[in-house]
């Protein structure tokens, strides 16, 4: 397959000026119409004409009125064309019943749905499908379905047809259309301008009762941007489309969001708090793309952060203003370091801007998402909030419209605030997570005198990352707060720039040797390699003044702990254990953060700190080791969990809102514990008596921990066989939580249930993910999941290439393994990347995972 480089870009031939598509809707052969309007390209150094085109039956093709035959490939079409502007027209056919991928025109429940990013408009009609070529769409569809949608505003509706313009210009991945059975739960927004705008979230009529929340988030959404960064909505109406299959979360195509439906349904019965924070993140998302993506989009794919790591940014900051800033990074670290850090430190690392891919698809990833978000917080760090809006304020006076890099970008930083953002540039296009190394000195001074000076040396260093031997020195802002020893701060909160490997601050006029809090807030996604002792931990998490250090200080305990405990066969140290029921008792903490701060690290986290710290996993001792931290834990403390676990009743009924979840999370930390000392029994009443899934699911997962949830399991499955969502979690929580000698089993078994449609993602991602996610269970000693996760991605591969692709990277950590393992894996592997036709996507990744 064809690599494609940053470096070769050159801008299309043409321009757009206008876009006409007619789709005669039929499942075998949908007919789709085109009349584009092209003009040369003043740009443009010339070459052919060339428009892309995949899998379509060309009926006729015009020019200007005039039949032409084109010259087509497996990719496109090429064309002799007039030299000035010009129309052309072509008719194609497409079957969207027989499109499995899920992307260009498919059928989901008998419902006709799209999906256009990255390049999926070229299995609908022949265009220049890149992301640079923006126009004005109107688009009419034929069919007798109820409900027939596509971007923009309605222009006209009759008997079996409907016609939708979006006068903003937009790229074809953009590009959107909606046809069949389905009923609105409707509401209305008044921008601060006063454009009345109709709101819809669309869904199959079952699934009404679960649209509130997400209209709701979507409202809130809203208001956020235009008090915050002064964006406003554009259209007459926002459509929101609830689709079973889908290959991820969700996209913004312009005025016509389309979802996966687990992101935007939800009712207190059927989904969790998590899933509920989940659902409002995503709507946020998606609505905010409008500015940041839509309006002002990329110029090409390699320039996928400037609006992904954009958008996660304010999804984020969205979040944060919503609920508890704190929790909100605290939980935002924990994705980072789970997947992005992961990514980082194997063989798939790639810059936040990639400058070469095989197949697009396989680039969105928690690089170019969570890093390209954590670059920007960076960005704000340094220049200061005020800087930071006035950047943005020009971005999108300067780019309104256009397709833009991520020059552009840094550009308006430069422009006004007139620092040189060239060093700075580097966190683009340098891949792997920086090591930052930290020595303290201090000297005192003369005695009775605040003259005493703490000096920091920072000093950081890049490890090698495929393709980039050699790194070179990044712009760190490292945040530094300085506490005494009783716990005040003497010197607040103050963001350190390194810039060079190696450089000195120093903090004057001190009494006494401070304790530093480093890293503030989690200022730079990079790995502290500082040696802290104990005590200095435990004075942290006790006092810091900062919420994410204090609860990073107890993080950093916990692994030490569980480091010692499997290198060591070390008991759990008593000073942890008491430190750790003292914050949990701590009524002046919020019980969101408490609730995290119980959280033991991953089975997954634990395996990446012994491999850098030298050691070879073993993903059976980890489990054992957290499991009876868990214990000693429980053991420790358990009138505390007692206490709180009566004390966190949240009264009243279910509400998902910041508080109540908080409760709740604590709740179930303090169950998760008592489980392991009642053997079930409060968790088998609190499963009796949920009206919630929040404490339903908890009181399952509790019983699942000891392995003593059969009852329960079928209970909830016969409660729940009709609802989708809730039996995706059915699946997914018995993959996920087998123990190790019994996950193959188990996910076999999951995998011959009537209930298993192994072509819907949710499903397959549900049990094969879960299974992927049982980190002792996927790297269990006889090599059974390896190749029944593999067995499984092989079947799914000629159907679904960009969901098989992207479960590849369960993978990805196979070099931390024993040799053992790793023949495992790599025969497996090999096993994978010898399927005759395997599709580019699954070789791209099975290659680079190999390599
Ligand atoms: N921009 C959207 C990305 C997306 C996507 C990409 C490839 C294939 C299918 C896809 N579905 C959605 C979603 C987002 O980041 O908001
Ligand atoms: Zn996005």
């Amino acid at each position: 397959p064809q690599t494609i480089f940053l470096a070769d870009y050159t801008p299309f031939t043409h321009r757009v000026e206008r876009v006409h598509l007619t789709f005669r809707l039929a499942p075998g052969a949908t007919r789709v119409i085109s009349r584009i309007d092209f003009a040369p390209n003043p740009d443009s150094a010339g070459g052919p004409f060339f428009l892309h085109g995949e899998k379509l039956a060309l009926i006729e093709a015009k020019i200007d009125g005039a039949p032409v035959t084109p010259e087509i490939t497996e990719t496109g079409l090429t064309c002799a064309v007039p030299d000035g502007p010009f129309t052309w027209e072509a008719e194609v056919e497409i079957s969207p019943e027989s499109n499995t991928a899920l992307e260009g025109l498919y059928m989901s429940n008998g419902m006709y749905c799209t999906q256009c990013e990255a390049e999926g408009f070229r299995k609908i009609t022949y265009y220049p499908d890149r992301p640079d070529v923006m126009a004005p769409f109107t688009v009419r569809i034929e069919s007798d379905l109820p409900v027939l949608l596509s971007n923009g505003n309605p222009t006209g509706r009759g008997e079996g047809w409907a016609e939708w313009t979006d006068p903003w210009p937009k790229p074809a991945y953009l590009f959107a259309l909606v046809a069949g059975e389905l009923v609105n739960h409707p509401d209305r927004f008044t921008t601060r301008s006063g454009r009345e705008v109709e709101l819809n979230i669309w869904v199959r009529e079952g699934d009404l009762h679960k649209c509130a929340f997400g209209m709701d988030a979507l409202k809130r959404s809203m208001t956020w941007d235009e008090q915050v960064y002064g964006r406003e909505y554009d259209l007459d109406v926002f459509n929101i489309v609830a689709v079973d299959d889908f290959n991820m979360g969700a996209m913004e195509n312009k005025g016509l969001n389309i979802f996966n439906s687990s992101a935007v349904l939800a009712s207190p019965e059927t989904a969790t708090d998590a899933n509920f924070e989940r659902i409002e993140s995503i709507i946020a998302h998606e609505y905010f793309h409008n500015w940041t993506g839509n309006r002002i989009t990329c110029r090409d794919w390699f320039q996928l952060c400037l609006k992904e790591g954009l958008t996660v940014f304010r999804d984020q900051q969205f979040s944060g203003d919503e609920r508890s800033a704190a929790v909100q990074r605290i939980n935002d670290v924990l994705a980072l370091r789970a997947r992005q850090f992961r990514e980082d430190n194997g063989p798939l690392a790639h810059p936040v801007r990639p400058e070469s891919f095989v197949e697009i698809n396989n680039f969105y990833t928690a690089t170019v998402y969570e890093k390209g978000a954590e670059v920007i917080g960076m960005l704000k760090r340094l220049v200061g909030d005020e800087a930071y809006f006035k950047a943005l304020d020009l971005y999108f006076t300067r780019h309104d419209g256009q397709a833009c890099t991520i020059e552009d970008w840094l550009k308006v930083f430069e422009d006004t605030t007139g620092r040189d953002l060239s060093q700075f540039k580097r966190w683009y296009s340098q891949a792997g997570t920086p090591r930052l190394d930290v020595h303290e000195a201090w000297s005192p001074g003369m005695t009775g005198k605040a003259a005493g000076t703490y000096t920091l040396t920072l000093r950081q260093n890049t490890p090698p990352t495929p393709g980039q031997p050699d790194k070179a020195p990044l712009v760190i802002p490292v945040a530094v707060g300085l506490l005494d020893r009783d716990g005040t701060e003497v010197v607040p909160t103050r963001v350190l720039e390194l810039t060079d490997v190696t450089q000195s601050f120093a903090f004057d006029g001190l009494e006494t040797r401070p304790v530093p809090s480093i890293l503030r807030g989690f200022s730079a996604p990079v790995i502290l390699t500082r040696k802290q002792d104990r005590e200095e931990l435990a004075f942290l998490l006790a006092h810091d003044t900062d919420p994410f250090n204090r609860w990073e200080a107890g993080r950093t305990l916990a692994k030490d702990v569980l480091v010692r405990m499997i290198a060591e066969d070390a008991a759990p140290s008593p000073a942890y254990l008491d430190a750790l029921e003292q914050m949990a008792q701590d009524g002046g903490l919020d019980p969101a953060f408490r609730a995290l701060a119980l959280g033991l690290p991953s089975q997954d986290d634990m395996a990446q700190t012994l491999f850098d710290s030298g050691h070879t996993p073993d993903p059976i001792r980890i489990r054992r080791a957290i499991r009876a931290l868990g214990q000693a834990i429980a053991d420790h403390a358990g009138s505390t969990f007692s206490d709180l676990y009566d004390e966190m009743t949240v009264p009243g009924p279910y509400l998902p809102d910041a508080e109540g979840a908080g409760q709740r999370a604590l709740r179930q930390a303090a169950l998760g514990f008592l489980t392991l000392e009642d053997e079930g029994a409060r968790a088998r009443a609190q499963f009796d008596a949920a009206d919630n899934m929040t404490e339903q699911l908890g009181a399952l997962v509790a019983l699942l921990h000891i392995d003593a949830a059969e009852e329960q399991l079928s209970a909830f499955r016969h409660q729940w066989q009709r609802d989708r969502l809730v039996m995706d979690k059915w699946f997914g929580l018995q993959a996920s939580m087998a123990p190790p000698e019994k996950a193959a089993k188990v996910t076999r078994r999951l995998t011959e249930d009537a209930d298993f449609d192994w072509k819907n993602p949710n499903r397959f991602r549900a049990v094969l993910g879960g299974l992927a996610a049982n980190a002792a269970g996927f790297h269990d000693p006889s090599g059974d999941s390896y190749a029944l996760f593999t067995d499984w991605l092989i079947r799914l591969d000629p159907l679904n290439p960009q969901t098989t692709a992207r479960m590849t990277t369960a993978f990805e950590t196979w070099k931390r393994y024993d040799a053992d393992r790793q023949g495992l894996i790599r025969e497996n592997l090999e096993r994978l990347a010898a399927v005759p036709d395997l599709s580019r996507d699954t070789t791209e990744m099975v290659g680079r995972i190999l390599s």
